[in-house]
């Protein structure tokens, strides 16, 4: 049976000294997980800037004013040249990026499907995170070998108008029935930094609660504050804010992937390595995220020995009979 959480049990979680929470995080890790398997992926964005919509946080959205350089759809022969890197550097996941409100179903979206089944024919678990898509394209991208759909709820109910005008959280979560309706795992998480009260951090958790089946991943973003847009001149979260988010995450869905995702670049190797003990047991890889730095595969391989972290392999997840 999994535990039904109220938003004031969700609050006190979050709220506990510092030192308590992170040793309940890692029991909880330790009983759900293999301790020090972390999953690393790769992102890559195969369509930059442009996007006709305001999330307030975003330097792709084409009405600020960034330093993103619009690029249009990559070729198959491109994406699969990254992947070969990405399964080089050691990653065993894949996930696409594009800048789009939504899916259309037009030609690029058929070089999508056919970037999902070259990658998946690599070994390489693909994820991709395209905007909103209805329940026949979730099932065409599952048909082409997509594993996971990233979708991020970004915020609580409450907050999330103050942060996107241009779409609702209804629709958010409409896709995430879409993408479960397909069969597909589903990645579904938010961003901590954009001047949100605690209480948005729980709601964001408690809504991420609610799903059935519940995600199997959860990123947790640290805001990377782009000049040019409204977040620009937001202050870097605190270290101790993403520890307890990662913390409370892990607690409240243990059995979830929890992602340590965008703003490794600015954190310390002893931070990160809080989260790793709070429950974080999956990274982004690469020298970039979609748009900004992350740390390069080198450095994170660096890391991972003086930790004695072991990537994941792919698909570990997934029942024997299942696989092809
Ligand atoms: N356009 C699609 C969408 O919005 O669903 C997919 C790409 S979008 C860039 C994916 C996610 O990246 C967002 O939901 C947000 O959580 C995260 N993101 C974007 N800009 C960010 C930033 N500056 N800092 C942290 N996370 C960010
Ligand atoms: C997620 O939650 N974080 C990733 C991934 N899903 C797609 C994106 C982070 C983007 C950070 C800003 C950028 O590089 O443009
Ligand atoms: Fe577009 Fe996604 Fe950026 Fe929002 S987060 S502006 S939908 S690319």
């Amino acid at each position: 049976m999994i535990k039904e959480w109220t938003k004031a049990e969700i609050l006190e979680v979050y709220n506990t000294p510092l030192m308590e929470l992170i040793y309940r995080a890692a029991e909880t890790h330790k009983q759900n997980h293999t301790v020090g398997e972390v999953q690393v992926s790769s992102l890559l964005s195969i369509k930059t800037g442009g996007c006709p919509e305001d999330c307030a946080y975003c330097p792709q959205a084409a009405r600020y004013h960034t330093e993103v350089k619009v690029h249009k759809l990559m070729d198959v022969a491109e994406v699969t040249e990254a992947a070969n890197n990405a399964k080089n550097g050691g990653a065993s996941r894949m996930c696409l990026g594009a800048a789009w409100r939504e899916v259309r179903d037009n030609k690029d979206f058929d070089k999508v499907l056919d970037m999902v089944k070259t990658i998946n024919s690599k070994g390489l678990e693909v994820c991709a995170t395209l905007g909103m898509v209805t329940e026949e394209q979730a099932k065409k991208l599952a048909e082409a070998g997509l594993y996971a759909y990233n979708h991020n709820l970004d915020t609580s109910e409450e907050n999330y108008n103050n942060i996107i005008s241009t779409r609702n959280y209804d629709d958010r979560l409409n896709t995430l029935k879409n993408v479960r309706k397909a069969g597909l795992t589903v990645c579904s998480g938010g961003i901590i930094g954009m001047g949100e009260s605690i209480n948005d951090r729980v709601g964001m958790l408690y809504t991420l609660s609610l799903l059935r089946p519940q995600p199997e991943s959860v990123p947790i973003n640290a805001l990377v504050a782009v000049a040019g847009t409204p977040m620009e001149d937001q202050p870097p979260v605190p270290i101790w804010d993403m520890i307890r988010m990662i913390a409370t995450t892990r607690i409240i869905l243990p059995k979830t992937s929890v992602r340590l995702s965008a703003g490794r670049q600015e954190m310390s190797l002893e931070g990160q390595a809080l989260c790793f003990m709070a429950g974080a047991n999956s990274i982004f890889a690469g020298e970039k995220l979609l748009t900004t730095p992350n740390p390069d595969f080198d450095q994170d391989k660096e890391m991972f020995k003086l930790f004695g972290l072991t990537p994941k392999k792919a698909f570990a997840d997934k029942p024997k009979e299942e696989l092809v």
